[in-house]
């Protein structure tokens, strides 16, 4: 139905969606550490399992009093149209699945209570038996020929992804990493599109054809600029490794990623429009509502904050942020890396909050510096000469040593690998003799600077987890 009427709003996203915008901090924090990147899938099932049992008991209490079950099947359908209402990517129709939904099932109530009665009277009345079965199977057949109907004419999935695949864009001259990046043991250096981590707000992701992409730049400028997907191509391209982190990353967590984007500078963008001598921030804002505010300086200084529209060298994947995403050295993905990108308005943080912040997270969010164990996780190793690796990261701070300690020992210098600039992560290696028995390991960074990163631990919220990373190995 969501799909015949081209909103994304079905009863389940809509109610999803309404929820996430509501979750606080704690709770957002449990579902990602319960569930990972698959915490959408579970609010699905969740809702699912939710709503099934309220139509059960509906349709239970409906055999008797068809009001009773009417007024449950009135209340959920309102819970889901209230709740697509309050969805910036709603538009006009974006409340009519859910109220068809509650009009539908109210007719089959209405039907499946009348051949129903009958039957509880006299079970053994073979004629009202095969009139609810036939009735059963009626309504079966009409939902699966409605499901079937969205799947055809849902055409905006399949245009989107048609159109990524028929884009042609500038290639960066090689997608291979710089030489030395990788330690062995650690994560790929180059994390892959199908393994980077996704986190955002979307139950359903936004579907936009690049022919149908504008991006406003506007508010404390001096000149407004409005430009296309064509445009934004005409414009200098640059391509650049960058790793991306999640504000919501546990220490030793995987809500990490590196890549080469490909994309436009913010910079030259930002300049044409001309900020106001005041303006502190942009607040970007995605199709489905989100919104990032970014400090005005990390766009305009020389780390390359960029337009990205291409991630190793394909198009953005769909779930990353297609046609055009935010990319921002440097800060956490909340307050920069706005997917799905729409608007971009010049402003002052005094003038607004981005989207996490009234809901317990900081208003600013630099990257902290952090380090994890890739080697040996989770397994047991033979005694001798084991290799320890990982990575460490502080993006436009860069990561000058790191160390690893053994069973609070005295701290042991690891072996850095390279970095191509201050705005990656950078891997490290160290081989150790390893006895018999069980045994802690512990890695520490430092900085550009030489300070060592915090040792004290601290949960996600509200900008950032700190501590160090801890790994029990058995060895024998
Ligand atoms: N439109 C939109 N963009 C978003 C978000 C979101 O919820 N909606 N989440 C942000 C957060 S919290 C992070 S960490 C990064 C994650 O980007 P990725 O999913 O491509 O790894 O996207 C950012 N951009
Ligand atoms: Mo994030």
């Amino acid at each position: 139905m969501a799909a015949v009427l081209g909103t994304p709003q079905t009863p389940v996203v809509a109610i999803g969606s309404a929820f996430i915008d509501r979750v606080p901090p704690w709770l957002k924090d449990l579902a990602i550490s319960l569930f990972g990147t698959h915490d959408k899938t579970a609010l699905r099932v969740g809702i699912l399992i939710v709503v099934a049992a309220l139509a059960a008991v509906g349709g239970m209490l409906a055999v008797r009093r068809y009001w009773a079950g009417a007024l449950i099947t009135i209340a959920l359908s309102a819970v889901a149209v209230v709740a697509a209402f309050t969805r910036a990517d709603s538009g006009q129709t974006g409340f009519l699945p859910s109220a068809l939904a509650g009009v539908a099932a109210l007719l089959v109530l209405r039907l499946f209570s009348r051949r129903l009665e009958p039957l509880i009277d006299f079970p053994d009345d073979g004629v009202s038996r095969r009139g609810f079965l036939q009735l059963s199977t009626g309504v079966a057949l009409g939902s699966a020929a409605v499901a079937v109907l969205g799947k055809v004419v849902g055409g905006n999935r399949a245009a989107v992804a048609d159109a990524r695949k028929q884009l042609q864009l500038p290639q960066p001259p090689t997608l291979a990493p710089p030489a030395g990046v990788q330690a062995d043991g650690a994560v790929p250096w180059a994390t892959p599109n199908a393994d980077f981590y996704r986190i955002d707000t979307a139950l359903s992701v936004p579907q936009i054809v690049p022919a149908d992409w504008k991006l406003r730049i506007h508010g404390m400028v001096g000149k407004e600029i409005e430009l296309n997907f064509d445009d934004l191509l005409k414009r200098p391209v640059v391509h650049k490794w960058v790793t991306l982190t999640c504000v919501s990353n546990e220490v030793g967590g995987d809500l990490i990623g590196n890549a080469l984007w490909s994309g436009v500078l913010l910079k030259d963008l930002l300049q044409e429009a001309g900020p106001a001598a005041d303006a502190d921030a942009i607040k970007s804002t995605s199709k489905d509502g989100f919104t990032a505010g970014t400090p005005l300086p990390t766009l305009l200084d020389d780390r390359q904050a960029m337009l990205a529209f291409a991630m190793n060298g394909d198009p953005l994947p769909v779930e990353h942020g297609f046609p055009v995403r935010v990319v921002v050295p440097g800060l956490y993905g909340y307050v920069s890396a706005t997917k799905w990108l729409v608007d971009i308005e010049v402003t002052r943080f005094d003038q607004f909050e981005g989207y996490w912040t009234p809901r317990g997270w900081s208003a600013l969010g630099p990257i902290k510096l952090s380090s994890r164990i890739d080697t040996p996780r989770g397994k047991k190793v033979e005694p001798g000469q084991v290799t320890v690796a990982g990575v460490a990261w502080d993006q436009h701070v860069g990561v000058s040593k790191v160390e690893v300690r053994v069973d609070g020992g005295s701290w042991q210098q690891a072996t850095l690998a390279t970095d191509p600039s201050i705005d990656t992560w950078r891997q490290w290696h160290w081989s150790w003799d390893a006895p018999r028995g069980n045994h802690v390991l512990q890695v520490r960074a430092f900085d550009a600077k030489g300070t060592p990163q915090v040792e004290d631990s601290a949960p996600p919220a509200p900008n950032g987890s700190t501590g160090l990373h801890t790994v029990n190995v058995k060895v024998g």
